[in-house]
């Protein structure tokens, strides 16, 4: 198909509740929507990048600038028959892996919508549901953390991710394990200690965890790999895998016995995909990672979790843990066995509302 135009629209949502990490708080999510056109046919992607440069160095700043100085004008007037011919036409651009990966998901929308297949078909999905589970942020006291735990296990969440950061971690781990003795949980730290905490992060050995995510720096592996010889969790790596390459480096010396997968982090459906198939081969487990995505992006991510080797629950939760009114429909549920059902509609299987992309829109350029 002829790439014949691209739309950017920059928007903003507030969340349900607040989502505090180890990098700081925040009341909205901002995101841009890629549409990419051909034959009146619209394809869409959802890029993650953040508001500031703090879980990655993306941006909406950079990811603006990246798609309509480098990446669109090397789609814009191309001829796409396959989804993987678009990341190789970006091979040129290092790095904004967020930027990278929502144009090339918009060709595989668009693509899966003019044949009529599901994205999770496209993809090689193998189940018509997906594990999930939900990611609890910090918050200010420990009661209304267990508040928090208490409401999403009562919504039929059977996994639970906690947030820690030094001050915010084995007594708090310990108050929800406590409580919820049989509950599926995780720790996720978002890169806020060094190995001079190891003895710390070793205490959380006792409580059953499923992982422990990103302990120590955002670029490690060297550290992680001294580190999960100390530990009995294993250890998932997610801010250091950027590509495949990332992940295979990872493996090779045992810097972790898991990765989380995030589409906007490594590229793209294609290279989300390679990573995959490379932790299938080596007998890693893989589970797909959660940006507090809109619908668009939420789709991309249970249609991705479909693959066989998504062995734990990701980071999916129904529409209504993230925002009250989603720009596109429709909306996502849990269902009673702590899934969620992985959309069949061609695409992403989800479509566009113009009257809400158009409340939460900050800015828009159409490029071609
Ligand atoms: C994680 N996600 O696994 C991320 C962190 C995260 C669901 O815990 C804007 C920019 C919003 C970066 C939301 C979850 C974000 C963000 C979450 C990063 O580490
Ligand atoms: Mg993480």
């Amino acid at each position: 198909m002829l790439i014949e135009r691209i739309h950017l629209h920059h928007i903003q949502l507030p969340y349900v509740h607040p989502f505090e990490t180890s990098f700081g708080r925040e009341q909205h999510r901002e995101a841009i929507l890629v549409a990419v056109e051909s034959d009146g046919l619209l394809g869409w992607g959802e890029c993650v990048a953040g508001s500031g440069p703090w879980y990655s160095y993306e941006t909406m700043g950079t990811a603006w600038h990246v798609l309509v100085d480098y990446l669109a004008p090397a789609l814009l007037g191309q001829e796409i028959g396959q989804p993987e011919q678009v990341a190789p036409r970006f091979s040129r651009v290092r790095g904004h892996a967020m930027a990278r990966a929502s144009l090339e998901n918009a060709v595989w929308d668009l693509l899966g919508r003019a044949q009529g297949l599901s994205l999770a078909t496209m993809l090689g999905g193998v189940r018509r549901a997906v594990a999930v589970g939900v990611s609890v942020g910090i918050e200010p006291t420990l009661e209304e953390l267990l508040a928090q735990v208490e409401g999403y296990v009562a919504a039929g969440y059977a996994r639970v991710k906690l947030k820690i950061k030094p001050g915010w971690d084995v007594q708090v781990v310990r108050a929800v394990r406590e409580r919820w003795p049989d509950l599926a949980l995780q720790v996720d730290a978002n890169s806020a200690y060094t190995l001079a905490d190891a003895a710390r992060l070793a205490e959380l050995d006792a409580f059953d965890l499923l992982l422990i995510e990103q302990p120590l720096h955002h670029e490690d592996m060297v550290d992680h790999a001294v580190l999960q010889m100390q530990l009995k969790t294993p250890i998932c790596l997610d801010e250091s895998i950027h590509s495949p390459e990332h992940a295979r480096w990872a493996l090779d010396i045992d810097a972790c016995r898991i990765i989380n997968i995030k589409v906007g982090r490594v590229g793209g459906f294609s290279a989300a995909r390679q990573i995959h198939d490379l932790c299938a081969a080596r007998g890693v487990p893989v589970w797909c990672g959660g940006m507090l995505e809109t619908n668009v992006g939420r789709a991309g991510n249970l249609a991705l979790a479909a693959l066989p080797n998504f062995t734990l629950p990701g980071d999916i939760s129904a529409s209504a843990r993230y925002f009250h009114h989603d720009i596109a429909a429709p909306d996502f549920t849990l269902n009673a066995d702590s899934t969620i059902s992985v959309p069949a509609g061609p695409g992403t299987g989800v479509e566009i509302l113009p009257e809400r992309l158009a409340a939460a829109r900050l800015r828009y350029l159409a490029l071609g």
